[in-house]
């Protein structure tokens, strides 16, 4: 683990540098304290190496990198945010996350939540990356001075007075060691700059940018999802929609299973277990069936994403470490839920990131049976399947209502299988293949009315159009007059509650953890049946070391390689020797690795297939250290 020294320590008052073991409601308010001195002391003080040759890169989820080289980052990003929120005229808040999701506990990292709650535009990559490798302390406070002059001149011509919005910044960090001190530094420049900062402590990626995103609700969150701000409302918010849901049951005898969810010794655990007590506090009498059991939290004595957690499940196909020693003796609740059932078996089971924005499925064993993954790809088949139905529902009993389209966006990781069966559902125009990342898929689905994306590592969601809800808007008026149609009603329903279960902001392993539920539940589904959708084609994933990653590039889509011109050519020539073979390879956008992928119609040949392109890579594009086998697979 890595440690680094607090060169700051009056930062103690601002920060607590213990871990809170739980998560604060509502933000810590952080009043501006603007002086220009104080940043450029903060320059000065954490200045970006002269020596290293490096450019800080705004890669896939923002400046990602081992946390000791991240302080100047930070420093930079505290700027960065504050002339984010000072650019929009209307004074929206901007939200600051400090996390370094699925890497191991050496990497932090950082990244901006645009106004909308979603992840940070094209041009804001473009200053942050100026920033970030600014050397010269006089030109960087200089450029902040005029920009910020220019931003509030144009607010003051905008609003008509000299009294303008405060400019606010939201800041939330995730449970590594070196996070607070980090975020300590963000927030600094960021009060330096003259922003007001709203602390949320220790939270889950999605709930940061749900704060941004409620924080402006007025302009960018949907009439039908109720204003729900700070960590406190998302709970409420995700408890309410999952019981409306759940109560959309029209078969009374629940049904009683255990979900044991791996936390990937990192955040998602407080968070989970902080949902798990809104829902016993708000639900006393409510039939749940489910009895939701978190494990492998940051106490657990694992450590972060090592060996559990939804990357290592899903690129390893095989179930996590369970850390926790007592996790399957029987515990309860002060309001006597069971929470540690002592019969917790491993068929029904999650796995999350190190900042719950991802979730997987699988069911280790357990009546005979042996381990399988529900990944993005099934999730994404699940929830299509369900939106569908309940929108054929709909449409048949008002007609009238407009014609919408349901899509779905994936990468080149799904599954042939997946694809294959989304196109067969919805069409083929209606499923799409983005780049990695979420600003890359996310961008993508707004093209449908209703656009569903799945990445195969389980970050997704939903996103939904204007004329979606002006449907279930005039549905309703139609059917609160027309004859009563139960089976409509309650397809109403559903479909107006899903965009509040769902995180409109960003994909988010806590709200997809309760949807799926919710929609197993709803149809008694056992993970075997939903396994039963379709039949994965058997993959295979590796990662090797290049001396130079960047000389590697792909198509928009990654499914091809342009460079080096002689990789695609052999890989092709591989594909061929496999029936149903597919493979591609591209660079990682936060790990210095070149990420392999492979499938076909058998298990070996999809693990042949993988070995063989891993060689390719090896060999021409600078591979470092002994050509890779499968049986090293990292
Ligand atoms: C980041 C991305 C995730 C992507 C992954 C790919 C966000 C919020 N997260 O975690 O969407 O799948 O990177 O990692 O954009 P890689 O480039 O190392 O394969
Ligand atoms: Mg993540």
């Amino acid at each position: 683990m890595l440690a680094i020294a607090d060169p700051e320590p009056d930062s103690a008052p601002i920060l607590s540098l213990r871990q809170p073991v739980t998560m604060n409601a509502t933000p810590i308010r952080l009043d501006p304290q603007p002086s220009h001195a104080e940043l450029a002391r903060l320059c000065d003080k954490y200045p970006v190496s002269m020596e290293s040759e490096r450019t800080m890169e705004y890669g896939t989820a923002g400046f990602r990198y081992d946390a000791a080289v991240l302080p100047p980052v930070m420093v930079r990003v505290g700027i960065l945010a504050t002339l984010r929120a000072l650019e929009t005229a209307s004074g929206y808040h901007v939200g600051v996350m400090v996390t370094a999701s699925h890497n191991d506990e050496s990497y932090n990292g950082v990244k901006i939540a645009d106004p909308d709650g979603g992840m940070m535009n094209a041009q804001g990559e473009r200053l942050a990356v100026y920033l970030a490798n600014e050397r010269n302390t006089d030109a960087l406070v200089q450029y902040f001075v005029a920009q910020q002059a220019k931003y509030t001149t144009e607010k003051r011509i905008h609003s008509g007075n000299a009294a303008t919005e405060p400019v606010v910044v939201h800041v939330g960090r995730d449970t590594r060691s070196h996070s607070p001190f980090l975020t300590c530094l963000v927030v600094k420049a960021a009060r330096a700059c003259g922003a007001l900062v709203l602390d949320h402590g220790v939270v889950t990626t999605p709930m940061l940018h749900h704060a941004v995103l409620h924080a402006n609700h007025v302009k960018f969150l949907p009439k039908l999802i109720p204003h729900r701000p700070h960590v406190d409302g998302y709970q409420r918010l995700l408890i309410d929609s999952y019981r409306a849901l759940l109560a959309t049951t029209d078969n009374q005898a629940p049904l009683q299973r255990s979900l044991l969810v791996d936390c990937a010794c990192g955040v998602g655990y407080i968070g989970l277990e902080a949902l798990l007590q809104t829902l016993d506090q708000q639900s006393s009498g409510f039939g749940s069936s489910t009895t939701i059991v978190p494990t492998n939290g940051p106490d657990s004595g694992g450590p972060l994403n090592e060996s559990c957690g939804s990357e290592y499940v899903q690129k390893m196909i095989i179930p996590p470490t369970w850390y926790d020693a007592d996790l399957f003796t029987s515990a309860t609740t002060s309001e006597g839920r069971a929470i540690k059932p002592a019969s917790v078996d491993k068929s029904y089971c999650a796995a999350l990131d190190g900042d719950a924005d991802r979730i997987v499925f699988f069911s280790e064993g357990g009546h005979g049976s042996d381990f399988f993954l529900l990944d993005g790809d099934k999730i994404a088949c699940l929830l299509c399947d369900f939106v569908g139905n309940e929108l054929g529902i709909l449409q048949k009993a008002v007609p009238s209502i407009s014609f919408l389209s349901l899509g779905v966006v994936q990468t080149a990781y799904a599954n042939g299988a997946s694809t294959a069966y989304l196109e067969q559902k919805l069409g083929k125009a209606n499923v799409a293949i983005a780049k990695t990342g979420v600003k890359h898929v996310h961008a993508a689905a707004h093209q449908f009315d209703i656009g569903v994306y799945f990445e195969a590592n389980g970050h997704g969601t939903i996103v939904f159009g204007d004329r979606y809800y002006d449907a279930l808007n005039e549905a309703a008026a139609f059917l609160s007059t027309a004859v009563q149609d139960t089976v409509a009603t309650r397809a109403l329903r559903r479909l107006e509650t899903l965009p509040r279960l769902v995180n409109q902001a960003v994909g988010d392993a806590l709200s997809d953890l309760l949807l799926v539920d919710a929609i197993l539940t709803l149809r008694r589904w056992t993970l075997a049946e939903w396994n039963a959708m379709y039949q994965d084609l058997p993959s295979r994933q590796d990662k090797i070391r290049v001396q130079d990653r960047s000389i590697i590039q792909t198509n928009d889509n990654e499914t091809r390689c342009l460079a080096p011109a002689s990789v695609q050519p052999r890989l092709d020539e591989l594909v061929q020797q496999h029936p149903s073979g597919r493979c591609f390879i591209r660079p990682s956008g936060t790990e210095d690795v070149v990420r392999i992928y492979a499938e076909a119609a058998t298990r070996e040949a999809a693990d042949t297939l993988c070995q063989a392109a891993a060689r390719v890579v090896h060999d021409e594009c600078q591979g470092v250290g002994e050509p890779p086998s499968i049986q090293s697979r990292m």
